[in-house]
């Protein structure tokens, strides 16, 4: 009974607005199995060293048959690396699918401007678009390209549910890969601490059908290409 209602509290905490381990497209997919990936590592090696522990503890002869220098070596290095290895090809792996250049697509492109403290939206599809603030509509299933930018301090980019987080840097432009596979909205926030209003500067993202999409966008009629 307490078991299992720590498991619910335990599941409700992975649901949410902005909960990356809730993805709702393949890009944030990715991140959440790299997430639990190294859960699943950390708990091995947690387990393997508490193991040892326990040893030690019971039958402290087992422990001083082995020099420090066997403790040390084996512990600290033969232990750890095999897990550490693993783990690391993994987040390559997934670093690289995730890459937004990657594969063959004809994104919809648009520009995030941080300002302190809310976020502007280009639409550089659509010229005639005005900018919106704090409000991002995209199509779903379709790939969105946001290239996030500054004009004053760092801030950083980060729909936890649709995407990797990406820095928006005075000077340069980031580009993050959002996918949403579903209509729906999304929260997102500013994932850097950029001054006192950092807190509260937060979006949505909206995902919409495609007629929806140029309906939000103010545009006529035709699909979204
Ligand atoms: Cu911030």
């Amino acid at each position: 009974m307490g078991g299992t209602l720590l498991g619910a509290l335990a599941l409700a905490g992975c649901s949410g607005d902005l909960s990356a381990l809730d993805p709702a497209g393949p890009a944030a997919r990715d991140i959440a199995r790299l997430w639990w990936a190294m859960l699943a590592g950390s708990v091995v090696l947690f387990l393997l060293v508490m193991g040892l522990f326990a040893l030690v503890m019971l039958r402290p002869e087992a422990g001083r048959r082995w020099s420090p220098r066997t403790w040390i070596a084996g512990g600290g290095i033969l232990m750890p690396v095999p897990i550490l290895f693993v783990l690391v090809v993994f987040a390559f792996a997934q670093g690289e699918q995730h890459l937004p250049w990657r594969g063959e697509h004809n994104p919809v492109r648009i520009e995030a401007r941080a300002h302190m403290w809310f976020w502007e939206f280009h639409y550089l599809d659509y010229p005639e678009v005005q900018p919106m603030v704090d409000v991002l509509h995209i199509p779903a299933n379709y790939d969105v390209d946001v290239i996030a930018t500054s004009d004053n301090v760092i801030h950083g980019f980060w729909v936890p549910r649709l995407g990797g987080k990406i820095d928006a840097t005075p000077g340069h432009e980031t580009l993050v890969r959002l996918y949403a596979d579903r209509t729906g909205s999304f929260g997102g926030i500013c994932a850097e601490y950029c001054g006192t209003g950092h807190a509260g500067m937060t979006f949505r993202v909206e995902a919409h059908t495609p007629a929806e999409f140029r309906a939000a966008l103010g545009l006529a009629g035709e699909e979204a290409e």
